[in-house]
C-alpha cells in the first residue's frame, strides 16, 4: 500500500468555474483518487480555492461585494458544485485561509535568508485614469514574440511566452481600456529565480514522471532562461508582507503576488485538514521531512499553470532549504475548447459547471471529458460530438447491456438469478480475455493516460457485449434453457464488474447498478481477480431493473442548446 498525495490546480475564485476547468485539473484528479483507493492505497486529495489577485478584487467590485465576503461565498459555490459532480476531496481549503498566510509569510523569510529574495526598484505600469498600478493581467498590448494581439501583461495565450508587461506593444488597461498609461518606479521582492538553475534543471531531469507535455515546457522555459520574479503587487486583497514580523517598511500596501501564495496553499489547505479531527491527522506526514519521503505525489493541471509547478514553487520549495516534498509526477493537459474556440469565463462563452448539471447528470459529463480528455492536443467540444459519445457509448453499450439483460431475465425467470448449466468454455474464453483488458484498464489509469484508459473500459463493455450476442440466452431459451441460465448469470456478474470497474469516472452510475443488483456495499472495490469476480452473484440473488441509465440525448435537445450556449465560435476573446 502507498501513500498518495492528489492536488489539482486550485480553481481561481471569479465565479463558477467551465467544463475546461474542470477536465484540465479537478476531474482527472478525482478520477485518479477514486481509482488509487480501490487499489486499497492511502490517498489524500487536496484542492481549494484560490483567492488573492485583482481578479478576485474586481469580480468582488463588480457584484458590489466586500472581497472578503465574495470569496466566501464563492468558495461555498465552487464546493457546492464540486461535490455535486463527485468530485471527492479530502478537503477543499482556501489560499486566503490563516495558514496559507502563516505559511507564504515563512516561505518569503526564508527565501529571503537565504539570499534568494531581494527588494527591486522597478518600473510599473500606472494607469493614469485609473489611478492605479496596474497588475500584468490587467494589462493587454500586442505580443513582442509572436504578434498576437490580446497577449496579456503576464503571458501570451497564444505562443505561451511568458511576459512583463512593459514588452506589449500598444498596451491598454483592461479596467478602462485606456492607453493613458505610464510608468512609474515602486519597489517589490523579487525571487531570484536565476540563482536557482542548476537545482531545477536537476529535479526536471529527475523527475521522469512528470508527462511529456510538462517536461517540454519545463524546459523550454529553463532553455529561455530563468528570469527573477516579482512576488508583490500593488494591491490590498492578499497576503500581507512582513519584515521580522511587522509589516514591512514601504510595503504598507502591498501583498504577495497571487502565484506566489497559491501553490503554498496546497499545503496549506492540507494543514487546514490536519486541524480538523482533533489532532488526529498530521499534515507533515504527506508534506515534510523523512516520513513524507515516500510519498508519491501527483499534481493535475492545465498546461497553462505548468511553468508555475516546474519551475516557480520548486523554486520556493527547495529555496527554503527545508525538506518540502515536490511533485513526483505531474499530469498536464492542453485545452478543451469550445467550438474551436477558448472557453472563456470573462466572455461567459461555453458550458459552466453549474449549467452543465441543470442539462444532465454529472456522469454523463465526467464520462465524456476523460474518454476526451485533451491529452495529446487541444480537443474541441461540440454538441454533436458530446452527444455522439453519450447515446453511443453510455446509452447504447452500457445502459443498453444492462437493461437487455434484466429485463430478458426478468421475464423469463424472475427477479434472481436462475439455476441450471455449467460455466463452459464460452466463459473461460470470456475470463481470460477480460482479466487481460482489465488489466490494460489498469495500466493506463496508473500511466495517467485517461483517454486510452477509457478506451479500454468502453472495449470491455463491447467485449461484453460481444459474449452476450454469442451466449444468446433469448434463442437459446427455448431449446436449452440451462445454457440461457448461464447466459445470464455470467452477463449479471459482468454488470455487476462492469459497475466497479466504471466507479472512478461514473460513481453515481456505479451505484445505481450495483444497488439494482442489491451490492450498494461494493462500490469502490476493484475486481482483482476476474474467474472469482464472475461467481459473485449466485443462483436466487434477486435483482431489481433500474430505470434506463442514460438517456439519449436527441436532435431537438443539440438544436435547443445550441441556441442557448451559442454553440459557435464568436471569433472574440
Ligand atoms: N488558479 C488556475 C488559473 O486560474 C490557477 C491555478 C493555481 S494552482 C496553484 O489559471
Ligand atoms: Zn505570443
Amino acid at each position: 500500500m502507498a501513500r498518495i498525495l492528489i492536488t489539482s490546480a486550485l480553481p481561481y475564485i471569479n465565479g463558477v468555474k467551465h467544463l475546461g476547468n474542470l477536465v484540465g485539473s479537478m476531474l482527472p484528479a478525482d478520477v485518479y483518487a477514486r481509482y488509487m483507493r480501490m487499489r486499497g492505497h492511502e490517498v489524500l486529495a487536496i484542492c481549494a480555492t484560490d483567492e488573492h489577485g485583482t481578479p478576485a478584487e474586481l469580480a468582488a467590485l463588480e457584484a458590489g461585494q466586500d472581497v472578503a465576503d465574495y470569496c466566501a461565498e464563492n468558495h461555498e459555490l465552487q464546493k457546492k458544485f464540486g461535490d455535486a459532480f463527485g468530485l471527492e476531496w479530502d478537503y477543499f481549503g482556501r489560499s486566503s485561509g490563516p495558514e496559507n498566510h502563516k505559511l507564504t509569510q515563512h516561505f518569503a523569510e526564508l527565501l529571503e535568508a537565504n539570499g534568494l529574495i531581494e527588494e527591486r526598484t522597478d518600473q510599473q505600469v500606472y494607469s493614469i485614469d485609473d489611478a492605479r498600478f496596474l497588475p500584468d493581467r490587467y494589462i493587454e498590448g500586442t505580443c513582442p514574440k509572436c504578434g498576437y494581439e490580446k497577449a496579456r501583461g503576464d503571458q501570451c495565450d497564444s505562443c505561451g511566452s511568458l511576459l512583463d508587461p512593459v514588452d506589449l506593444i500598444d498596451a491598454y488597461s483592461t479596467v478602462s481600456g485606456s492607453k493613458n498609461l505610464e510608468v512609474r518606479d515602486t519597489t517589490h521582492l523579487y525571487l531570484l529565480q536565476s540563482k536557482m538553475v542548476p537545482e531545477i534543471r536537476e529535479l526536471v531531469k529527475s523527475r521522469t514522471d512528470w508527462s511529456p507535455l510538462v517536461s517540454s515546457i519545463a524546459n523550454k522555459w529553463l532553455d529561455e532562461g530563468l528570469h527573477d520574479r516579482c512576488i508583490t503587487r500593488d494591491l490590498k486583497w492578499g497576503i500581507p508582507v512582513l519584515k521580522d514580523g511587522k509589516p514591512r517598511p514601504g510595503f504598507e500596501d502591498k501583498v504577495f503576488y497571487v502565484w506566489f501564495d497559491a501553490p503554498i496553499a496546497y499545503i496549506a489547505a492540507t494543514q487546514e485538514w490536519a486541524s480538523h479531527d482533533g489532532g488526529n491527522r498530521h499534515w507533515e506526514r504527506w508534506w515534510y521531512g523523512e516520513e513524507a519521503k515516500d510519498v508519491s505525489y501527483v499534481q493535475f493541471m492545465g498546461k497553462d499553470n505548468v511553468p508555475f509547478h516546474t519551475v516557480s514553487f520548486p523554486v520556493t520549495l527547495l529555496g527554503s532549504h527545508e525538506p518540502w516534498k515536490s511533485a513526483d509526477k505531474i499530469k498536464g493537459f492542453n485545452w478543451l475548447n469550445w467550438y474551436g474556440d477558448k472557453f472563456s469565463t470573462s466572455m461567459k462563452r461555453g458550458v459552466f459547471m453549474d449549467q452543465a448539471l441543470d442539462l444532465l447528470p454529472a456522469d454523463y459529463w465526467r464520462y465524456y471529458l476523460m474518454a476526451n480528455a485533451p491529452e495529446g492536443s487541444d480537443t474541441t467540444f461540440t454538441w454533436e460530438h458530446f452527444a455522439g459519445v453519450v447515446n453511443k457509448d453510455l446509452a447504447d453499450v452500457l445502459g443498453n447491456f444492462v437493461n437487455r439483460v434484466l429485463r430478458f431475465t426478468s421475464s423469463k425467470f424472475g427477479d434472481a438469478l436462475p439455476n441450471g448449466g455449467a460455466a463452459g468454455p464460452r466463459e473461460a474464453a470470456l475470463t481470460e480475455d477480460l482479466s487481460k483488458s482489465v488489466a490494460a484498464y489498469a495500466a493506463q489509469l496508473e500511466a495517467l493516460e485517461f483517454r486510452k484508459a477509457f478506451q479500454e473500459l468502453r472495449g470491455i463493455w463491447v467485449q461484453c457485449n460481444e459474449y452476450l450476442t454469442e451466449a444468446a440466452p433469448w434463442s437459446a431459451f427455448k431449446e436449452d434453457p440451462d445454457a440461457a441460465a448461464v447466459g445470464v448469470r455470467t452477463a449479471i456478474n459482468l454488470i455487476r464488474i462492469y459497475a466497479l470497474l466504471a466507479w472512478p469516472v461514473i460513481p453515481e452510475t456505479s451505484k445505481r447498478m450495483l444497488k439494482a443488483l442489491g451490492r450498494e456495499g461494493d462500490a469502490g472495490h476493484w475486481p482483482e481477480t476476474i474467474a472469482e469476480e464472475l461467481q459473485v452473484l449466485k443462483v436466487g440473488d434477486g435483482f431489481e431493473i433500474p430505470d434506463v441509465l442514460f438517456q439519449k440525448i436527441d436532435d431537438a435537445q443539440i438544436e435547443e442548446w445550441t441556441v442557448r450556449f451559442g454553440g459557435e465560435a464568436s471569433g472574440e476573446e
